[in-house]
């Protein structure tokens, strides 16, 4: 795997295009152009998009300028990942073989310079998430995919983009966040047991980086409040923030 290694998730590109989303977009792309002058492979650790369903023959255009991009930035030289989370699981072809140079829609183990990485989006990690993991299993499922694909696109888009407007961006409660914190450092710990050096995580927005007994723990931040992504040059694991008040 081409060095260095960045992880960025959580961007949840929006499907409406306003001033905002627009900053937004051009924010990540000053990265991403950061990274195409280093070279290297680029993680997308789940959720770049705030929904994203494919169709044999039909593709979100709300994404054209990030296709473009990420396009770009494969003919710089960088290799790019992508890892499926809640909000962009479902994918085609047009994705996989004309965007990203690999997708993952599992956790990922894999050992990069002699160090081994957990690499997960890691929704459905808690402990208490019983009820997310059966709801998890249903939505990704051939049989709601196949019927969820017979909803016109207008309509389907049209729902998702409800659900994204009452959905919260914000920061959880922090009573909430300990909790969390807490149950991902332990997560955390057992994989160290288990051999890994690092791991990865998206999905928590928390943009923190732990370390825990040998082994480092990043949850990667959003793109909304806490833009930041995790590097990994060949040595070490650090997470960096992103032009936060800009
Ligand atoms: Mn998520």
């Amino acid at each position: 795997m081409k060095l260095p290694l960045y992880f960025i998730s959580d961007v949840h590109l929006k499907l409406s295009i306003d001033q905002a989303e627009k900053n937004r977009r051009k924010k990540l792309y000053r990265l991403l152009d950061k990274i195409c002058e280093t070279g290297g492979t680029c993680f997308f650790v789940g959720d770049l998009f705030d929904f994203y369903f494919e169709y044999p023959d039909v593709i979100p255009k709300a994404y054209a300028d990030f296709y473009e991009k990420a396009s770009n930035m494969k003919k710089s030289g960088v290799h790019l990942h992508f890892l499926t989370g809640n909000h962009d699981h479902w994918f085609q072809d047009f994705l996989e073989t004309n965007i990203m140079n690999k997708i993952y829609t599992d956790d990922l183990d894999i050992i990069v310079n002699g160090k081994r990485f957990f690499i997960t989006h890691g929704d459905g990690i808690l402990s208490w998430d019983h009820g997310y993991r059966l709801l998890k299993k249903i939505i990704r499922s051939k049989f709601f995919i196949t019927i969820f694909r017979w909803i016109h696109p207008t309509i389907a888009y049209k729902i998702a983009k409800f659900i994204s407007r009452s959905g919260k961006e914000d920061m959880h409660e922090a009573e909430f966040n300990k909790d969390v914190k807490n149950e991902l450092q332990n997560f955390a710990k057992n994989q160290f047991k288990d051999g890994f050096d690092y791991m990865i995580s998206g999905h928590y927005h928390l943009s923190e980086i732990y370390s825990i007994d040998k082994g480092k723990l990043a949850v990667l931040g959003d793109w909304f409040h806490r833009p930041s992504y995790a590097k990994f040059d060949g040595k070490d694991l650090s997470l960096l923030h992103w032009e936060e008040n800009v």
